[in-house]
């Protein structure tokens, strides 16, 4: 009986060898990899763009067995909880797109332990960590805040009584949000504008948020003498422009506006003539993102962090410029 089993097993995994050598695959003796992402949320035409571009890439890649796909709904706790769940389904990879920088040592251990390698998408987390993952794709938000700050020195630069700005961060902590803010405040400072930041809050990337600070600058502050809007995202710029409106002002007008991401709607806010400068972040890297989990997954080497490709758009670009926007 005993002999019989183990006759069957040893029967098997022959089978199981000619068919994983015959088979002329990825090499991993299956029919291709299983990848785990844990996405930050839905916050905005970025963030669904963005998952679209992952999936599609996930579907129509041959070396890509499956994606697990979880929504994290901004909140880092469920994406903790996802990559545990990945980690005890032995997923090949996990990809992961941090909503915040910090709080992620333990649950990357997990995964270091496990022997499961961990690409970070989009969004990235603190240096402490940085031996934790394997590499990051995504945008260099840091460059983002600086373009951000160029126009605006650039656009300033003879404001005799100087220029006072109002900033809408993106979800604190995260690393778009304290990256878009220091590359900003570095240019700025470096080229020596004369500034006022007047008030800087969070509206945690979404149009809502976004509206609602801006009434409350707009309360605060008035708007009268402030002189640039810097939104760290498109949603919360348009919420901000809306406030604007409702407040009886002009946004693009009474008051300069920067946004960053690019969408369609972003763009037509400035054919509308509603806002003055877009700063390109490129959510579609789903293809680049498959390349880079099966490169992981063989251990071949790969550069700590691959930025993706980004422009900058003044008004007189934009009207040309919106038929092209994918998202
Ligand atoms: O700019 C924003 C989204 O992490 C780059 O997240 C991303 C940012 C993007 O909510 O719209």
């Amino acid at each position: 009986m005993l002999k019989k089993t183990l006759a069957g097993i040893g029967a098997g995994a022959l089978l199981f060898g000619l068919s994983a050598c015959g088979g002329g695959d990825d090499g991993d003796g299956g029919d291709g990899l299983i990848v785990g992402f844990a996405q930050v949320g839905a916050e905005s035409a970025w963030r669904t763009a963005n998952t679209d571009s992952v999936k599609a890439a996930a579907e129509a890649d041959d070396r890509i067995a499956e994606l697990k796909f979880v929504d994290g709904q901004q909140e880092q706790d469920r994406q903790i909880e996802a990559v545990r769940n990945f980690i005890t389904q032995q997923v090949d990879v996990i990809v992961l797109a941090p909503v915040v920088e910090t709080g992620w040592t333990d649950v990357l251990q997990e995964a270091e332990d496990a022997g499961i390698p961990v690409v970070l998408a989009d969004r990235g987390v603190e240096a402490a960590d940085e031996d934790l993952y394997v590499t990051r794709l995504g945008s260099d938000f840091t460059e983002e805040g600086r373009k951000a700050g160029q126009w605006t020195v650039e656009t300033f630069a003879d404001d005799a009584d100087g220029t006072r700005i109002l900033e809408l961060q993106g979800t604190t902590g995260s690393a778009p949000a304290n990256d878009r803010k220091t590359g900003f405040f570095e240019v700025l400072d470096a080229e020596g504008l004369d500034y006022e930041l007047v008030d800087s809050q969070s509206g945690d990337f979404t149009a809502e948020n976004g509206k609602s600070v801006m009434e409350t600058f707009v309360t605060t502050h008035g708007l009268d003498g402030i002189d640039l809007l810097y939104a760290h995202n498109d949603e919360m710029g348009l919420g901000a422009i809306q406030a604007i409106e409702e407040a009886g002002f002009e946004p693009g007008v009474d008051i300069q506006i920067i946004i960053v991401d690019g969408s369609a709607a972003g763009f037509q806010a400035g054919v509308d003539g509603k806002l003055n400068y877009i700063v390109e972040c490129n959510p579609a890297f789903g293809a680049q993102l498959m390349d880079v989990v099966v490169q992981v997954e063989a251990g071949e080497s790969v550069e700590k962090f691959t930025p993706v490709e980004e422009g900058v758009f003044t008004a007189d670009q934009f009207e040309a410029e919106l038929p092209n926007r994918q998202f």
